[in-house]
């Protein structure tokens, strides 16, 4: 296995702020750390303002510490809930006005391999269903059309909750919502097939019932658009306050919806990231970075 080996500039370490300081220390910058490590490192998020029992946040945990090297990544996030917990996570990432993110990541990356042609940088676009399956479908899509080398991350809660509970168009049929009274008339959208159809090389559905399938899928993700192609993991994650349920049950609506077959697990390889990633053999798949 690559060692990843991460230093602070001697010069610069009297001047560098206490956090980060700490993330050299006793975080993952630099280091092989993961969801089974949770609670025994510094984490690269420590606190939110999101609702109690907020799926985006259990998610947005996991995806986190799966993240393979948190010190060469950019997220691009979108407008929504999750807007509100990027400024506290010590990642570089960047907030794009709603349903933009696929193409600002698209110029970002360009723009990284520009800048830094010797050097990996993963972008990673972090968005919400509406931002992702509706009002920025276009722009996601065109991205994956082109093969784009940026994962696309889906935090699914089902609604447009920011805004107070429309239905979006990964709701599924018949569900009333605050202001979707009278039920959606339509199916939920199938975005893992559309995203296998437009070209992803990697897509998966998982939900932070279980962690090590996030990290599997983050990992696998972020390396595929590393090296191969366009990838897409849809994260399902229940949101309390819009859903009508208590906040200690996130997961345990979530393993519900998995077990009832309400919410279909799915992981898609293509055959081009096979033949990538079978150079590796059972070792680590994610080491391999500089
Ligand atoms: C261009 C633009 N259109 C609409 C809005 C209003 N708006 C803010 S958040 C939001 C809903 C976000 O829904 P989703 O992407 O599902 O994320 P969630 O809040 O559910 O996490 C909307 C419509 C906006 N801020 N900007
Ligand atoms: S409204 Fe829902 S998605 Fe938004 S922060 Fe609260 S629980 Fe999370």
């Amino acid at each position: 296995m690559v060692k990843r080996i991460f230093k602070m500039c001697p010069e610069f370490e009297d001047v560098m702020p206490e956090e980060y300081k700490q993330l050299v220390e006793d975080g993952p910058y630099g280091r092989e750390k993961g969801v089974t490590d949770l609670g025994s490192f510094k984490e690269l998020i420590e606190e939110h303002p999101l609702c109690a029992g907020c799926g985006l946040a259990l998610s947005l945990r996991l995806i986190i510490a799966s993240i393979p090297v948190p010190e060469d990544t950019i997220i691009v996030g979108s407008t929504g809930c999750s807007s509100l917990l990027f400024p506290q996570v010590a990642i570089q990432n960047i907030h794009s006005i709603f349903g933009n993110q696929n193409a600002v990541a698209t110029g970002l990356k360009r723009a990284m391999k520009l800048r830094f042609p010797d050097k990996t940088k993963d972008v990673v676009v972090i968005a919400g269903d509406g931002a992702t399956a509706d009002i920025g479908l276009g722009m996601v899509m065109q991205s994956w059309f082109r093969r784009e080398h940026i994962t696309t991350i889906m935090l699914d809660n089902e609604a447009y909750a920011n805004t107070g509970g429309q239905e979006s168009g990964m709701s599924y049929e018949k569900k009333v919502l605050n202001m979707a009274p009278t039920g959606k008339k339509f199916p939920k959208i199938c975005l893992p097939e559309v995203a296998r159809e437009a070209g992803c090389d990697y897509v998966a559905t998982v939900s932070p019932g279980k962690p090590k399938r996030v990290q599997n899928a983050v990992r696998q993700a972020v390396l595929t658009a590393r090296e191969v192609g366009p990838s897409y993991i849809q994260i399902y994650s229940p949101c309390p306050t819009n859903y009508k349920f208590k906040s200690n049950q996130t997961n345990a609506v979530a393993k519900e919806r998995e077990k009832e077959g309400t919410y279909r697990m799915v992981e898609y390889v293509s055959d081009k990231a096979r033949d990538y990633f079978k150079q590796f053999k059972g070792e680590e798949k994610h080491a391999k970075c500089n």
